[in-house]
């Protein structure tokens, strides 16, 4: 890090200077930097959702891109990955703030050969916002835990999430044994990560592929309310 960027005080810059400079400490792996930059931006009013997609998945984004192009390794993406953390630690109360009426109960991992669980954590703190209970199940989630999950906490939905064009086909793994023990219906199937689309999660027996967390939630709403209004019908 250069002089100049030792001087800069974050609570000077305005909001636009203030989201780039977070962007270039996310990009630097600056986890204190980070949760100063997310507390002043609330401090200004700025909604928490608004702090989180602008400022931490707008900066992982950029990390994303380097980290394909080879010029971040390893070690410096998870040095963001922990910024990003610790940013998003602040948000989840506030996120989960909302006083939302319970709508249902999500049971949530990363599949079987995946550590990756940034975007995970980010559903399943929209979704507690939005009034759903969440069973996190964390990274690496053999068929076994996905089941023996949905089976112990009665949940409503199953959330699976991959990161990776070679640990998505799982996903797949996971409901065709649904499908074999007969409990595929009993759920709602919601899939998402950066590699998949729309027709992946068609092909593999989803109810449905989310884009991003708020698509998550509001798909979860959409689903669970039909699945109410069948019961209340009998059907
Ligand atoms: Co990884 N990695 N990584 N990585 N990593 C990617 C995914 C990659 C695209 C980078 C790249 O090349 N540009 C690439 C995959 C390429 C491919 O498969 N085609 C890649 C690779 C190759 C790897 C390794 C193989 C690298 C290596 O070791 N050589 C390795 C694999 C490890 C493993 O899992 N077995 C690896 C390791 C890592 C780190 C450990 C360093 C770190 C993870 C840290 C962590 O998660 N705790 C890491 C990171 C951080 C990334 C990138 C840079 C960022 C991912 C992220 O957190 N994004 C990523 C590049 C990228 O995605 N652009 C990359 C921010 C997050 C908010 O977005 O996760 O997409 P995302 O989640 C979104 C949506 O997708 C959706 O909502 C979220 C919020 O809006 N969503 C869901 C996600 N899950 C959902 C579940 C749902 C609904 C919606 O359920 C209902």
């Amino acid at each position: 890090m250069s002089d100049e960027e030792d001087d800069i005080v974050l609570s000077e810059l305005d909001d636009d200077e203030l989201v780039q400079q977070m962007q270039d400490d996310l990009y630097d792996g600056l986890r204190e930097e980070i949760e100063e930059g997310v507390n002043i931006l609330l401090e200004r009013g700025w909604e928490p959702y608004r702090v989180l997609t602008e400022a931490l998945v707008g900066g992982m984004t950029i990390v994303g891109n380097d980290f394909r192009d080879g010029i971040l390794f390893v070690p410096e993406v998870l040095l963001a990955a922990n910024a990003m953390k610790g940013g998003m630690g602040i948000l989840k109360p506030l996120l989960a703030e909302t006083g939302a009426p319970k709508q249902g109960k999500m049971v949530i991992g990363t599949v079987k050969g995946d550590i990756h669980d940034i975007g995970k954590n980010l559903v399943s703190m929209m979704m507690e916002g939005a009034g759903f209970e969440i069973v996190d199940l964390g990274i690496n989630n053999p068929v076994e835990n996905y089941i023996e999950a949905l089976q112990r906490e009665e949940a409503d939905i199953l959330g699976m999430s991959a990161l990776l064009t070679t640990t998505m086909p799982y996903m797949k793994v996971v409901i065709d044994t649904m499908v074999e023990q007969g409990i595929r219906d009993d759920y709602i199937v919601l899939v998402g990560g950066a590699p998949l689309n729309e027709e992946f999660g068609r092909a593999i027996g989803a109810d449905a592929y989310c884009r991003d967390a708020a698509v998550a939630v509001e798909t979860a709403k959409q689903f669970v309310s039909r699945k109410h209004n069948q019961m209340a019908a009998g059907g």
